[in-house]
């Protein structure tokens, strides 16, 4: 992919604000629909994520990366990301 990486920016940080919450949502739930979905939204936002942490991930990895996060952060298991399960994933 040749966009740029919105997270790079946040690398490092140990917690984000709520500002920074906020911008990171509205740039990952593309549609606004108010959750980050299985598919381009999430593959997306997670990929940045594995590549803001200086990791080279492979499509397949990407993929792995994606159910373990849908385990263990969407807790309500409705195969999507709600701004709170967003909140827990980046700060929690
Ligand atoms: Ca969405
Ligand atoms: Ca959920």
């Amino acid at each position: 992919m040749a966009n740029s990486n919105f997270l790079e920016r946040y690398a490092g940080l140990q917690k984000l604000s709520r500002e920074d919450l906020d911008a990171v949502w509205k740039h990952y739930d593309a549609d606004g629909s108010g959750f980050i979905e299985v598919g381009p939204e999430l593959e997306r936002f997670l990929g940045d994520l594995l590549s803001a942490g200086g990791m080279e991930a492979s499509e397949r990895e990407v993929a792995e990366f994606i159910e373990g996060v849908l385990e263990m952060f969407d807790l309500d298991a409705n195969a999507k990301l709600d701004f709170k399960e967003v909140e827990e994933l980046l700060n929690g």
